[in-house]
Formats: structure tokens, sequence, C-alpha cells
């Protein structure tokens, strides 16, 4: 499969509401879009970097850089049949795993409709429906918070996750468990606390949360170990693993018990498989992470998430709970018996670009040959 062409979009798309995270605000979802096109095919990836490097270090501008002056130049003209043969043209980049990640997306697309399956049978995944949650951000009263949550019980949801903060964690967390005794509830710290606020990292336990995701630094692996032998919570990492050494290095930690994998994170899908068979070995948990992506993104995700060792529900919501309108002509609907949404259909990623909505949002189109 001889690619061809590239074209690389930035869009910006509208949220419903604002996301508010204990690292920034966002009001709209700013990304990269690239179709990679082969013997008359095309293959579409999202890079769901963001325009702020507070969640990863990559920016907008550093992944258009690096997929622009590296590797899109290093992709084009070859022939990749297979995605140890995609690996090999990315691995001279080091890092960068978000705008590796929608190149890899993409050829997988392409790969899955040149061989007339879907991503999830091309992936080997089993699931036709994944259970998912919602993550809900930080809001400015606890009233809101509430309505908020309970709009979300009342569409389906069964398992929420609260944005939290040192100063955002114990008043928010104690209100909805005393509404909600029995939901599935976690919360996400995105690193916002230390070993410093040891005392409130214990005060959780109380709240029997499904898990703590990522409570300490991005790259600090010791500390979390250490808080995992004074916690009962499970700790998830998710900032903290950007790659299989990571992984391997979290394992031999023993620095948390879940990871939540996001092929973006991680430089792609064919990372994030290997993340995958190596978590399944090691009895490590894992639940498929979201950045809140467009249509193209989360189809990606719901089929990367069929495989067989995403027990866990993954942030992966359904359209009406980011956009107004997505570019894709799909909408993504919660099942609200069993809080699950389906894996499209069809070739590929099965779904397919809504053109109207798709020029509405995007803002610069490069082509190259
Ligand atoms: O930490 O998982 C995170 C959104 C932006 C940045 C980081 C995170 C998130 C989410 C959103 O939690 C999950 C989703 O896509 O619905
Ligand atoms: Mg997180």
């Amino acid at each position: 499969m001889k690619i061809e062409e590239i074209q690389l979009y930035q869009l910006s798309i509208p949220f419903i509401r604002p996301f508010q995270f204990s690292n920034g605000e966002l009001c709209n979802h700013d990304c990269l879009i690239v179709a990679v096109k082969s013997e008359g095919i095309i293959g579409w990836g999202e890079c769901p970097v963001f325009p702020i490097p507070y969640y990863t270090y990559e920016t907008i501008a550093t992944a258009s850089h690096i997929l622009k002056d590296f590797l899109i130049p290093q992709l084009l003209g070859k022939s990749i049949d297979s995605l140890v043969a995609l690996n090999k043209v990315f691995s001279r980049v080091r890092g960068h795993n978000m705008a590796k990640s929608c190149l890899d997306a993409a050829i997988c697309d392409l790969l899955a409709r040149v061989n007339s399956v879907s991503l999830s049978q091309f992936l080997g995944g089993e699931k036709k429906r994944i259970q998912v949650g919602v993550s809900v951000s930080m809001q400015d009263n606890l009233i809101y918070l509430l309505q908020r949550i309970e709009d979300y019980i009342q569409q389906g949801y069964q398992r929420i996750k609260l944005k939290i903060a040192p100063n955002y964690a114990i008043q928010p967390l104690k209100t909805i468990r005393e509404k909600y005794p029995y939901l599935t509830l976690m919360a996400d710290a995105n690193s916002s606390f230390s070993l410093n606020d040891i005392d409130l990292l214990k005060a959780l336990d109380e709240f029997d949360l499904l898990m703590i995701e990522q409570p300490l630094a991005h790259d600090d692996l010791l500390d979390h170990a250490y808080l995992q032998t004074l916690i009962k919570t499970p700790i998830c990492l998710d900032e903290s693993i950007n790659n299989l050494h990571d992984t391997r290095v979290a394992i031999a930690l023993q620095a948390g018990k879940i990871i939540n994998l996001k092929p973006s994170r991680v430089g792609g899908i064919s990372n994030a498989l290997q993340i995958h068979d190596l978590c399944q070995k090691a009895g490590i948990k894992l639940w498929c992470g979201g950045m809140l992506e467009s249509g193209i993104g989360r189809a990606t995700n719901l089929h990367l998430a069929s495989l067989s060792n995403f027990t866990l529900p993954a942030d992966i919501s359904a359209t009406n709970r980011y956009f107004y309108e997505d570019i894709i002509h799909q909408v993504f609907s919660l099942n609200s018996s069993d809080s699950t949404i389906d894996v499209p259909q069809g070739f590929g990623i099965g779904v397919d670009i809504n053109q109207e909505s798709f020029n509405k949002f995007v803002q610069t189109c490069d082509t190259y040959r």
C-alpha cells in the first residue's frame, strides 16, 4: 500500500460547554485531522492535541511542525503493509506521540479498509459495544455539579468521573457520594496533588472510588508507587504512561493497578496494542481514555476499546456530550440500558465525513504529495 497523498487539516469545533480540568479550560475542540490516500482509498486520523501544553508537552503548533517537517515527508511514497512497517517509519522521531498517532490511526483505518474489515476486526477486537462513562469537569458550584451528574445519570451513564484538584476534592466527592451511595464513581486529578497532600489523598479512600487517576506528577512513577502503598483506592496512570517502556517500569514498581490507555498519548494504535498485551500478561486493568475527540478520534477509540483487556468503562461519551455538530455523519448515542456505545460497523473506522460540517470548522488545509 503506497502512501500517495496526505492532507493535514486544522479544525476548531465548539464544545456544548467549556471543559475545565485542574490545568486549564477548553471552549473549543482544536485539533488536527489527517487524510491519508492510497490506491483511491482514504484513511482518517485525529491528533487531539491541545493548543496549550498543560496535558502533554505537545501543542497544535508543535504537532503541525513535526507532522509537516518530519513525519509526513518520511511517510510519503513509502509502501506500508503492516503496523510493524509503520512503526519503523516513525521510530527515528523521539516523542511527539500525539503527532505520530494521527498518521498511525489513519493508516490503520486504511489497512482495515483495504482488507475489507472493520478496524476492530483488523485489530482482533471482540466486543461489539463498549462500556462507557462520562468525564465531568469542575463546576463553579455544587448545585450545578449535582445537576450535571443527575442529567448524565438520567441519560444512562453508569460511571461518572469527576475532575479533582486539592482544593476541589473532598467537598464535591462527599456531596456526590451522599446523594448517590451506589454510583460507580472515580476521580481524575491530572497530576494536581503531591505527596505533601498525603492526608487529603488518604481521606479520599472513604468515598469508595473505582480509582483515582494520575494523582501525582506526570513523570513521577516512584511517588505513585509509594502512594499506592498508603491508600486503598486503586491508582490509575494516565499522563505517566507514554510508551511500552513506561508501562514496564510502572509494572515493575507497582506504581498503579490500572492504566488509562489513550492511543494518541502513546503514539498510536500500534504502540497501544503492545501496551495492551503487556498489561494483560501483568494483570493490569485497562480502559480507553479520551481527549474530547471529534467523531473521527472517538471512532478510532471505540474500535481499539473492543480488545479483550479493556475491561473498565471508557471515557468515550455520546456525541451530545461534546458537540452540537460533529464532523461525521454518524451520531454516537448511548445505549441507556447498559451504558454502552456501539462499535461502528463497516470497513475501517466505519464512519464518514460530513463535508458540510467539516468545511464549517476547518481553519487550514495543506496537501502533501
Ligand atoms: O485526563 O483524561 C484526561 C480531557 C482533556 C484532557 C485530559 C483528560 C480529559 C478527559 C476527557 O477526561 C475524557 C473524554 O474525552 O470524554
Ligand atoms: Mg486523565
